[in-house]
């Protein structure tokens, strides 16, 4: 049963992915726990975003909006 879920999660989880990778920008590739802003823990995932979050966080609160993210060349 467990194992079925862990399945299903994984195969959407997939499908969420491949969808956003049509999509393009993959601001929600990073921003894992989907509120709308990339933290410096969610950054980790990509060394050159990690790289180049504190150029990147152009208000210096922490955390990368959407518009923020759409600076990043990685
Ligand atoms: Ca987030
Ligand atoms: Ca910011």
């Amino acid at each position: 049963m467990m194992k079925t879920a862990m399945t299903m999660m994984t195969a959407m989880a997939l499908t969420v992915l491949a969808t956003q990778a049509i999509a393009g920008d993959g601001f929600e590739k990073y921003d894992t726990d989907g509120d709308g802003t990339i933290s410096l823990n969610e950054a980790t995932a990509n060394s050159a975003l990690m790289g180049q979050f504190k150029v990147l966080d152009s208000n210096g609160d922490g955390l990368l909006s959407r518009k923020e993210f759409s600076e990043f060349n990685g």
